[in-house]
């Protein structure tokens, strides 16, 4: 997709700040933080929302999941906690439409999320 942000990540156009990357995902840090630690993690094929995905993506999603838990290692996280959230469209608060889990962690969070 030539006019999505994370594509135009992945193909090297846009520049940020890559904390994780392997051959199906690329993780970096959110540019507007909710946490101390706000990364974002995302495939590197095109999926608009998590509605499209289909039980072939289960390994795909498995590798955000486990980035994801590798990352929150690195960044000293794991043991305190941390929170995975995958916002679907405008009511969850989607503003990219490239799927994401964000990995938030370094500060209590609350439950119910707002
Ligand atoms: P969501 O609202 O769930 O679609 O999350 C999109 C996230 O993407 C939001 O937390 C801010 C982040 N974001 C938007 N533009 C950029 C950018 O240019 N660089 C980085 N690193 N993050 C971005």
């Amino acid at each position: 997709m030539t006019d999505c942000l994370f594509c135009k990540m992945i193909s090297g156009e846009i520049q940020p700040d890559i904390v994780f990357e392997d051959d199906d995902v690329l993780a970096f840090r959110d540019v507007n933080p909710q946490a101390p630690v706000h990364v974002l993690v995302i495939p590197k094929s095109h999926i608009a929302t998590t509605n499209e995905l289909t039980p072939e993506h289960a390994g795909l999603v498995g590798k955000m999941v486990l980035a994801a838990r590798q990352i929150a290692a690195d960044e000293g996280v794991a043991e305190p906690g941390y929170r995975m959230v995958m916002n679907c469209n405008p009511e969850a608060g989607q503003s990219v439409y490239h799927i994401h889990l964000h990995l938030l962690g370094g500060r209590p969070m609350n439950w119910p999320p707002g």
